[in-house]
């Protein structure tokens, strides 16, 4: 395993891992996560946040938590390569596993708007790190590969919320002028992967390729926490206070059903990892 890149800048911290697991590997995964038998959630309806997502990327096959209702891929996740990376990358043995999702994207699939994780994650106290896994190759930035921006000073981002295609341009050029320092996951192939804080400002173009654009996604959190379903956000724009509620609403149901506010995380839903660090990659978020 090598690490090709390791960016850390004032916020948010994104590295690339070439070669975290074999083709051959992550080519029974996708044959496993494309099978349309496999369901979400182990629950029969979507969950509340599938149907927001839904309603924003209109074509996507979002679904979450899909190690719920797979053996083969709970174990990848709790004990395999994804499992070992976090361990790795935390240095820690208290890891645990917050979700899993695709971000399967057609042709002509909308964009992810720019945001950071850790605001929609009803967690306090813990670290957050997110392994994207691209399933098909990210040849061009025609196949919506995922994007970073980095200011080079510590700063909170609050952003508007909006999810529109003016406001996504506008937070890039904005970015770009101040010389912030630009990332992208173009190039990377399966068994590839690349990783970020929950801090990391990330988002994705439209996709303009002609083939299915499909990324796992697997988020880890660290260390033990309380559960804070409402956040003090009074500096923050309406509409980002107002989609921080309504995803900490929806992952409260869909990772920590039957918690209630200031309860220990992780909960009994939420499973450890069964993994030891065993090489020194630190990262460390707020
Ligand atoms: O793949 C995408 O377009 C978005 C993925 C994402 O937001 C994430 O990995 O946190």
């Amino acid at each position: 395993m090598a690490l090709a890149t390791n960016d850390r800048t004032g916020d948010g911290w994104q590295g690339i891992v070439r070669s975290f697991c074999s083709r051959s590997k992550l080519a029974l995964i996708t044959e496993h996560l494309t099978d349309s038998s496999l369901a979400s959630n182990s629950k029969a309806s979507e969950t509340a946040l599938e149907t927001s997502v839904h309603e924003f990327g209109r074509h996507w096959d979002f679904r979450e938590n899909l190690w719920e209702s797979s053996p083969f891929l709970e174990q990848w996740l709790l004990e395999e390569e994804p499992a070992q990376l976090a361990a790795d990358l935390f240095s820690s043995d208290k890891v645990w596993l917050l979700r899993d999702q695709t971000y399967f994207k057609p042709p002509g699939s909308e964009h992810t708007p720019w945001h950071q994780d850790a605001p929609f994650i009803p967690v306090e106290g813990c670290s957050f790190l997110t392994l994207w896994i691209p399933l098909t190759p990210i040849v061009s930035s025609c196949d919506a590969p995922l994007e970073y921006w980095q200011a080079s000073y510590p700063c909170c981002h609050l952003l508007d919320g909006g999810a529109s295609k003016r406001s996504y341009r506008r937070y890039e050029q904005e970015w770009q002028e101040q010389n912030w320092t630009h990332l992208t996951t173009e190039g990377l192939l399966p068994g590839d992967c690349s990783y970020h804080d929950g801090w990391t400002l990330h988002g994705s173009k439209g996709h303009t390729g002609t083939k299915d654009r499909l990324a796992f996604v697997a988020v880890y959190g660290c260390g033990e926490g309380l559960l804070r379903l409402c956040p003090v956000m009074n500096l923050a724009p309406t509409s980002l206070r107002s989609q921080v509620q309504l995803l900490r609403q929806g992952l409260h149901r869909s990772c920590f059903e039957g918690l209630e506010e200031g309860d220990p995380v992780p909960g009994h839903h939420n499973p450890w990892i069964r993994c030891e660090p065993k090489q020194e990659h630190h990262i460390h978020s707020r």
